[in-house]
């Protein structure tokens, strides 16, 4: 398929003002009927109305009632510009959602029928301008059997229903809000609901309902309550009230991703709804909790206000992954979980995003071209784009930015408009702010791809008692500077933070403040010091850059034991780690650890003050993944040996001290997902993952006893998963015989059993047992590329495993070829994402290499190859 390119933007040439739509649904044969109230666009010359279609059986067409004729052209239905400006458009025809794999438009999951329309998805059940800049005023009337879809759902407000002839019954909807077609949903399916009314400040009473399968009812008490706290947030923070009479959720074990936004009617995978302390982790409550509320947001940022074309995704979804994240620091209700938060959101960040930016899907948070808009739901556009936001928010302060959106929905409501709109309004609402008087270089974060490279170089000057630190910035070849917040805080050799008195400056200095980079290189001198200093750079990671401080073991021991930003204390941790693991990885000789590294590990982990969710982020090491980003030429198995080694001297050295922490953080309370217990049960796992492992060496089998009693007896899932991973994760004895336990245990649940797929898939590779279970899992009754979550539990588990992954004898490739292509023919969007598995391919020692290219070359031959595939393919090649 062509290009399709940013600067080649047009108006549509025609408005959808009304669209009145009627199905008749059937899994096997659905037959739509769309009626248009359509307005030609006189602001552009008379021409041809060219309907998007892909998959559908056109049965009739009628302008004003009479039948004309149309062409189809490169997958466009085409028809003779009517005489009148304005005109009725009806059409017939008809689709078939129990074929349709793709899980895009309408489909079957179980008995059950489900649509996805964002991006392109609306176009496989009638022919639209399906283009998000083209918004209509939805009427719906859905029609089916009663007994197989005794529940019908579409957007907007339930006008009517009622039965018909032969056990059929019908259910009319209507949303007052004029949507892009990306929005549109229908749902008809044998569900139940959870209901709460809500009311708003302004005194108006909402319906919220959460539609699950008979059965999981009791598993979305969690999801309710989120919703709840994300309305009550947004009111709060943003002044952004829920401005519809009914909210509804729908979950679907059929799902390509977590969940989507659809105007009053979202639907998600049954991973983001249902959770019960028996079988969802602290992880997937968190996961529930901002995925719920990163949907509700949507339905201003992204809904009110939507996005003019694709290339602006990052409008709707950078900012409201920004929200999300933000709720989710604020219901942590500390300052050390805030923390845990960000740390976790960089980590994520730097290890997806920074790659992707590295390699041959590097594209700016607002792309340039595409060949299919669903390759452009990446980490950059949402995790990059956030931060683009972040640093926004940083630069105005929080007052600042809640004006910059109160102006924004001002000017844009109910419109679709570009990233640069938004950057408009927030920086027309701060006027006096670097943001508007730097605009242009800001902007260049949305054009610009690549991670830009920080140097820090610090000089202390004893005599006149200043510190000079010159900032210097590379950004990627062809790339101009960028506009970087840089948070800054100086201690002393004895952990004391300095005051902030740059030479220039008069006024009381405070220990903490943000240096704005414009250009290239800037200096800074800070006066009024007693002696040496350890500059703490780029706190909370205050901008997405690749930071090289120059800083000294030494130094780093200073901030992991002082640095007031916690951020930057865990990120003190995981330097010391990665020199370590790095200079392991390219020594031939096993390498062991330095006393100091232990002793500051042990101090952060036997530390009086600390947060038990911070001291298991700062105890665990850097991924593989992260690490393979830092080096050239990797050799993944080197890089696994060394972190293996690292891993089993810090369980040996470190014994009595994760004795202690499995003992000192055990939760006796009854199980609730908030931090304060989360924190204590991932230390407590850590711990217990570090005995087991060291049982390993030792011959004990205590610990190894103890996890396999914790997963029998372990009275929530973290805990249970937790002991399981401990045993599979150190290849114990007794993994086995627990993981067929665990397997009869829930075997009827879904989502706990990707979970057993996904631990073994994940696994430490050890003498190549990873990757043979991994194939014999392929043929296991249970597993399915049909249903996404199954698929990424195993597959996409595996081909982020380093080790499992990338052989020495390719045979990992192979795998990997082959089932690209198996999974391109069910779902191309889907094999599109586990093609990327080999992205990072070119930064491969020569062997991987090789074999890589060998495997990606033998995809990019196969005959028949998606679009969404094909782009991956081809540019991972070029
Ligand atoms: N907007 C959807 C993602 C749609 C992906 C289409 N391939 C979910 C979200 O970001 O909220
Ligand atoms: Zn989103």
């Amino acid at each position: 398929s062509p290009l399709i390119q940013r600067s080649d933007y047009q108006a549509p040439a025609y408005w959808i003002r009304t669209a009145d739509l009627t199905f008749d649904l059937d899994g096997a044969k659905t037959i739509v009927a769309s009626k248009l109230q359509i307005e030609r666009n006189t602001d552009l010359p008379v021409q041809a109305l060219r309907l998007h279609g892909e998959d559908l059986n056109l049965l009739r067409v009628l302008i004003d009632g009479q039948s004309v004729s149309f062409r189809h052209e490169d997958g466009l239905l085409v028809l003779d510009a009517p005489e009148a400006n304005s005109f009725v458009l009806e059409i017939r025809n008809t689709i078939a959602p129990e074929k349709n794999t793709q899980l895009s438009g309408l489909y079957a999951s179980g008995s059950g029928l489900f649509t996805q329309c964002e991006a392109e998805g609306f176009r496989r059940i009638t022919y639209f301008l399906d283009r998000p800049d083209v918004m209509a005023v939805y009427s719906v009337t859905l029609r089916a059997d009663k007994k197989k879809f005794p529940v019908l759902l579409s957007n907007g407000n339930l006008v009517e229903q009622g039965d018909l002839d032969a056990g059929r019954h019908y259910a009319k909807w209507s949303d007052p809000f004029p949507k892009p077609s990306y929005l549109f949903a229908v749902v008809a399916a044998d569900l139940v609901a959870r209901e709460q009314w809500v009311r708003t400040r302004s005194g108006k009473d909402h319906l919220l309902q959460i539609f699950v399968k008979r059965g999981d009812l009791e598993k979305t008490e969690h999801a309710m309550n989120s919703l709840i706290a994300s309305i009550v947030w947004d009111e709060a923070r943003f002044k952004l009230p829920l401005d519809l009479e009914r909210f509804m959720i729908v979950a679907v074990d059929d799902f390509n991703m977590g969940a989507m936004e659809n105007k009053g009617l979202n639907l998600f995978n049954t991973k983001y709804v249902l959770a019960t302390p028996a079988t969802a982790t602290d992880a997937d409550f968190d996961g529930i909790e901002s995925v719920v509320a990163h949907e509700y947001f949507h339905n201003w940022t992204g809904n009110r206000i939507t996005c003019r074309d694709w290339f602006q995704l990052s409008l709707k979804e950078g900012l409201t992954v920004f929200r999300d994240q933000e709720f989710s620091r604020d219901m942590t209700g500390s300052a050390s979980a805030r923390a845990v938060c960000r740390i976790g959101d960089v980590r994520r960040l730097r290890e997806v995003q920074f790659a992707e930016d590295a390699g041959p899907m590097a594209h700016p948070v607002r792309p340039e071209a595409y060949q299919a808009i669903d390759n452009f739901y990446t980490a950059t556009v949402y995790e990059k784009g956030a931060e683009v936001v972040r640093m926004m928010h940083t630069l105005v302060g929080r007052e600042g930015f809640a004006a910059g959106m109160a102006l924004y929905f001002q000017r844009h409501d109910g419109q679709a408009v570009t990233c640069d709109d938004f950057a408009q309004a927030m920086a027309d609402a701060n006027p006096s702010s670097h943001l508007a008087t730097s605009l242009d270089v800001f902007k260049r974060w949305y054009a610009q791809a690549g991670t830009p490279r920080l140097t820090a170089r610090g000089e202390f000057n004893a005599e006149a008692g200043s510190y000079t630190l010159t900032l210097r910035q590379h950004s990627t070849p062809g790339a101009a500077p960028q506009l970087l917040p840089v948070s800054v805080a100086l201690f002393g050799r004895d952990g004391s933070a300095q005051p902030l008195q740059l030479a220039h400056e008069s006024g009381a200095a405070g220990t903490e403040r943000v240096l704005v980079m414009t250009r290239a290189e800037h200096r800074f001198t800070f006066t009024g010091l007693t002696g040496e200093v350890v500059p703490s750079l780029l706190r909370d990671f205050s901008a997405p850059v690749v930071l090289d401080d120059g800083l000294s073991d030494a130094d780093l021991l200073v901030l992991l034991a002082h640095d007031t930003d916690a951020f930057n204390r865990w990120e003190a941790s995981q330097r010391l780690a990665t020199s370590r693991l790095l200079a392991a990885a390219a020594s031939s000789q096993p390498t062991a650890v330095d006393a100091a590294y232990v002793q500051a590990l042990r101090s952060v982990l036997r530390h009086p003050d600390l947060d038990p969710a911070f001291k298991d982020l700062a105890l665990t090491l850097p991924s593989a993944r992260f690490l393979m980003e830092a080096m050239e030429g990797v050799d993944p198995q080197a890089l696994h040996a060394a972190r293996e080694h690292l891993l089993d001297q810090l369980a040996e050295q470190l014994h009595e001290d994760w004795a202690w922490a499995w003992t000192a953080h055990q939760v006796r309370e009854g199980y609730s997902p908030v931090p304060a217990q989360s924190g204590r049960r991932a230390l407590a796992n850590l711990a217990l993952a570090m005995l087991v492992r060291d049982a390993r060496r030792s011959g004990d089998t205590v610990w190894p006893g103890r996890a396999y009693q914790r997963c029998k007896d372990a009275t929530n899932m973290t805990d249970r998963l937790g002991a399981l991973t401990a045993l599979v994760y150190a290849h114990a004895e007794l993994a086995e015989p627990a993981l067929q336990r665990f397997h009869a245990q829930f075997q009827h649940d879904p989502l706990v059993l990707d979970k057993w797929f996904m631990l073994q898939a994940g696994a430490p590779e050890r003498d190549g047992k990873v990757f043979a279970r991994v194939r014999q899992l392929l043929q296991h009754p249970d597993f399915t590329l049909n249903n996404p979550n199954r698929a990424r539990a195993l597959l996409f588990t595996w081909d982020t495993n380093p080790a499992a992954f990338h052989r020495s004898d390719a045979a990992g490739y192979v795998l990997w070829a082959e089932k690209v292509l198996e999974m391109d023919s069910v779902n191309p969007q889907l094999a599109s994402r586990f093609a990327r598995g080999l992205d990072r391919w070119r930064n491969l020692a020569e062997t991987y290499r090789n074999a890589a290219r060998e495997a990606i070359s033998r995809v990019a031959a196969a005959p028949k190859l998606s679009s969404d595939a094909r782009e991956i393919i081809d540019r991972a090649l070029q």
